[in-house]
């Protein structure tokens, strides 16, 4: 794990001239609120104000609402015996979900949480957000999906790249204010892409969180990005973290 934080540190400060250097920045942390230790995030959004939070791992894959201040559960719905949960994405009064192996997803009423049906895509499914018109979809490769979300069919893919290299391990993701954020997994980075061109704009640094958080488990990575689009909050946590973090990012 250690290696692949330094590869990508090393690219971001490789010498190049200054138009191409990629800032990497540190979010300040606004507030701090609880979050439940046994969840292993693999998304979380707001949707008109509320908190969901998927989780994986086969046996403890759950879609929940969450009380942001209180970090307890208020609706739960577990995935089918076996299935290994990854991201969600709300699309009006739906909820889509997609899981690791398979390529299965599920979809769900809001904010009932009850299942009302499923989509098929290839490959793996790691994460999801939308820009308002498409689904977007990750699965650890330099590739993001768009897909139509009446059909949750492919419509365009966007190659991802990191000073001009195809960037992986592209995995929960967020579009915030015509930018995808998109944490990259086993680094400390959330990676800011240009959803037109697939360029690293920028990232954003947690290493400073994940050194607060103090947890030693390889696997408890930052993980889970959510915004609220109507207070234009944006909140961060990761797999078995004990607190989800509302962050500022600097003024650009
Ligand atoms: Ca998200």
């Amino acid at each position: 794990m250690r290696r692949r934080w330094f590869a990508l540190a090393a690219l971001l400060i490789a010498a190049a001239p200054a138009t191409a250097q990629i800032a990497a920045v540190k979010p300040q942390v606004v507030a701090t609120y609880p979050h439940d230790t046994g969840a292993f995030t693999e998304g979380l959004l707001v949707d008109r104000g509320k908190l969901y939070e998927s989780t994986g791992r086969e046996g403890q894959s759950f879609i929940r609402q969450v009380d942001l201040a209180t970090g307890k559960t208020l609706r739960s719905v577990a995935l089918p015996a076996g299935v290994f949960g990854e991201g969600i994405v709300a699309w009006g009064d739906q909820l889509f979900s997609v899981t690791w192996h398979g390529g299965v997803g599920y979809r769900w009423a809001l904010p009932s949480l009850r299942r009302t049906g499923g989509f098929r895509y290839a490959g793996e499914g790691w994460a999801m957000t939308d820009d308002g018109r498409h689904l977007i979809l990750s699965d650890g490769t330099p590739r993001l999906r768009f897909l139509d979300p009446r059909t949750q069919k492919v419509v365009r893919t966007l190659a991802v790249t990191l000073r001009g290299r195809p960037l992986a391990q592209l995995n929960e993701l967020e579009y915030v204010d015509g930018e995808i954020l998109a944490n990259i997994w086993m680094t400390p980075y959330i990676a800011r892409i240009d959803p037109a061109s697939g360029a690293v704009r920028g990232m954003i640094d947690l290493g400073d969180l994940i050194r607060r958080v103090g947890l030693s488990d390889p696997d408890s990575v930052a993980n889970g990005i959510a915004y609220d689009r109507r207070s234009k909050r944006l909140f961060v946590t990761g797999k078995n973290w004990p607190s989800l973090f509302e962050i500022r990012l600097p003024r650009r």
